[in-house]
């Protein structure tokens, strides 16, 4: 899937700013005819989660609706003409003058629509609906009832009552881009790189619209190379392999990007173009090691939410700014996408900045009950397909994680998690794949993961207050998982504690900045003592929004080691001396 672009043949028409918005608590606005347009509504920010904006929202998870009225461009005749959204969370249905165009369930995945036959010169209304309810058979779940799940911060019950540790904000979070192509188009491209000796290897292929004859011209560029190769397009296809002497190598320390530029010709004349950055790297599962452009990495960094004040989940260019310069400061690497696909802006900075990145669906919170299980399988396949065809192409990308904390007890969970590895090695067979587990030894699907990524809360939510204590239980715990599933590369994915900003004890006790402080860097000489691991992810960058409970004062998880505005607690610069500064 290809992000709008804006050059020679294309364009794109940013659809973000105030939207007209209402809430829809009786369910009457089908019945009242709001897909055709409403006007009765208040002015809403998009990109941003509505929960935030109004006092009346915060914790009510929709239905609501959104409306705006465009005109199209003048030169925009001719043209394949699409309305492409970034993310909408959870489930949108969407009217173009008030027909209905489709719809897409799944909070955190672009979805597009080709508007050409509908869409009018002036005045066109385009209207979405949007329910961020949680339910059962949803992916990530909520409102679940009866005693299989057990989740820990509702204890007396949480509200809303999601069945994962952060807010459930909803609204459309993402830019939501009207762009046009000409009607002979690139529907998508892809590009595999690979190593023989200094030789960069780039398979690159291109997808277009239809079956029509054309050819394809790939051209690469940067670093003193500029190289083209031209192919027929076979049906709607068409393939090219790229030799590339003394590549620069893509990697953290030399984020090097050359520039792909895919031509679309026929009968000599260029119909279309689009442009790529483009990392020659491999990742490559090596025994216990991970290599990177065959080399050992160790990735340092944080498990993250794309979270800020009144912006919710939405898309805040500024902060992602800031927070790649904060992680450049403390000296991460790396961070995964807990818990869910993050923003395709906050890829492109991964790729240009030098950051590696664990990319997870939103499976969170997944659990086996036989009640909507094939619902959640189909979801959960959905989202591995549609984040490999998302983020494919970005370098930044090192592995796919599948889920995060499955309560995978049952006998169903294993097959559950085969069918999702099979899927993405079948859709990439480049990167290792992952899944995120809190239950270490009894995790089944580790048997078959390539990398083993777990969670370890040892000294906070066990062996509470007694740091060396929980360090020898963690050691002892990863040393027979490391046992158990053979010779594999191991992360620690998440490991901290909540420190209340400004909270202060010595000796360190529980919710003080000293006492996260320690249990971080106390766990670190812990992890450098493994051979087998080769990533330490801190839990979490940042203090982020929560559901209410009694475990999460003032309805955040305080395990930053940033608050929830980007400042700096006690134990960031602790990370900062053992990370070192880049
Ligand atoms: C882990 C979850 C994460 C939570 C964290 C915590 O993966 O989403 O926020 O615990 O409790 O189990 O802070």
């Amino acid at each position: 899937m290809l992000y709008p672009q804006f050059n020679l043949f294309r364009q794109s028409n940013d659809l973000s700013g105030f939207w007209d918005f209402c809430f829809d608590r009786e369910q009457v606005g089908e019945t009242q005819g709001w897909p055709s347009g409403f006007s009765h509504g208040r002015p809403i920010a998009v990109p941003a989660s509505w929960n935030d904006q109004f006092e009346d929202g915060r914790d009510y998870l929709g239905p609501a609706w959104y409306q705006i009225r465009f005109d199209l461009p003048w030169n925009w005749q001719d043209k394949r003409i699409f309305v492409r959204f970034g993310s909408v969370n959870y489930l949108a249905t969407v009217w173009l003058n008030g027909t209905q165009i489709g719809g897409h369930e799944g909070g955190h995945l672009p979805f597009e629509f080709d508007i050409t036959a509908l869409v009018q010169p002036q005045a066109n209304c385009l209207v979405v609906r949007v329910d961020g309810e949680l339910a059962f058979d949803r992916v990530p779940p909520g409102n679940v009832t009866g005693d299989t799940v057990d989740f820990f911060p509702s204890h007396g019950g949480n509200t809303p009552q999601a069945q994962f540790d952060f807010f459930p904000f909803c609204g459309i979070q993402r830019p939501v881009l009207l762009y046009a192509t000409p009607l002979q188009a690139l529907q998508d491209i892809t590009v595999v790189t690979d190593l023989v000796g200094s030789e960069g290897k780039l398979r690159v292929r291109a997808q277009k619209y239809d079956q029509t004859e054309a050819s394809a011209r790939f051209s690469l560029r940067g670093y003193g190379q500029d190289i083209s190769v031209e192919t027929q397009f076979n049906g709607d296809s068409a393939e090219a392999l790229i030799s590339v002497p003394e590549a620069a190598l893509w990697s953290p320390a030399a984020p090097n990007l050359y520039e792909l530029s895919v031509e679309l010709l026929q009968n000599g004349a260029v119909q279309d173009v689009y442009s790529l950055p483009v990392g020659i790297r491999t990742v490559v599962v090596d025994g216990e090691r991970l290599l990177l452009n065959g080399q050992p990495i160790y990735l340092t960094g944080f498990g993250r939410h794309e979270d800020f004040p009144v912006v919710g989940r939405g898309l805040l260019p500024p902060v992602i700014v800031k927070d790649y310069a904060l992680m450049n400061w403390i000296g991460a690497n790396s961070f995964r996408t807990s818990h869910y696909p993050y923003s395709e802006e906050m890829l492109a900075l991964a790729d240009r900045l030098g950051f590696l990145v664990i990319a997870e669906t939103p499976a969170v919170g997944l659990y086996f009950r036989e009640d909507g299980l094939e619902r959640r399988l189909e979801l959960c396949s959905q989202y591995v397909r549609e984040l490999i065809t998302r983020d494919k192409n970005h370098p930044s990308v090192i592995m796919w994680s599948v889920a995060n904390e499955p309560h995978s007890k049952p006998p169903h969970a294993k097959p559950f998690f085969r069918q999702l590895y099979d899927e993405a090695h079948a859709l990439d067979s480049t990167r290792p794949v992952t899944l995120v587990s809190t239950v270490g030894l009894a995790e089944e699907s580790f048997e078959f993961c390539d990398v083993l990524c777990l969670n370890r809360y040892n000294g906070w939510y066990v062996q509470s207050g007694d740091i060396p204590k929980g360090l020898q239980v963690l050691s002892e715990d990863l040393d027979a998982i490391h046992e158990k599933y053979g010779s594999k590369p191991l992360i620690l994915a998440e490991f901290g504690a909540d420190a209340v900003s400004g909270m202060h004890a010595q000796p360190p006790e529980m919710f003080s900045e000293e006492y996260q402080a320690e249990i971080i860097a106390r766990t670190i000489e812990v992890l450098r003592q493994k051979s087998y691991v080769v990533g330490e992810h801190v839990w979490n960058m940042c203090d982020f929004k929560t559901c209410q409970g009694v475990g999460r004062v003032g309805a955040l998880n305080h395990k930053g080691v940033f608050t929830r505005d980007r400042r700096p607690k006690l134990a960031a610069h602790r990370l900062r001396e053992i990370w070192g500064a880049k």
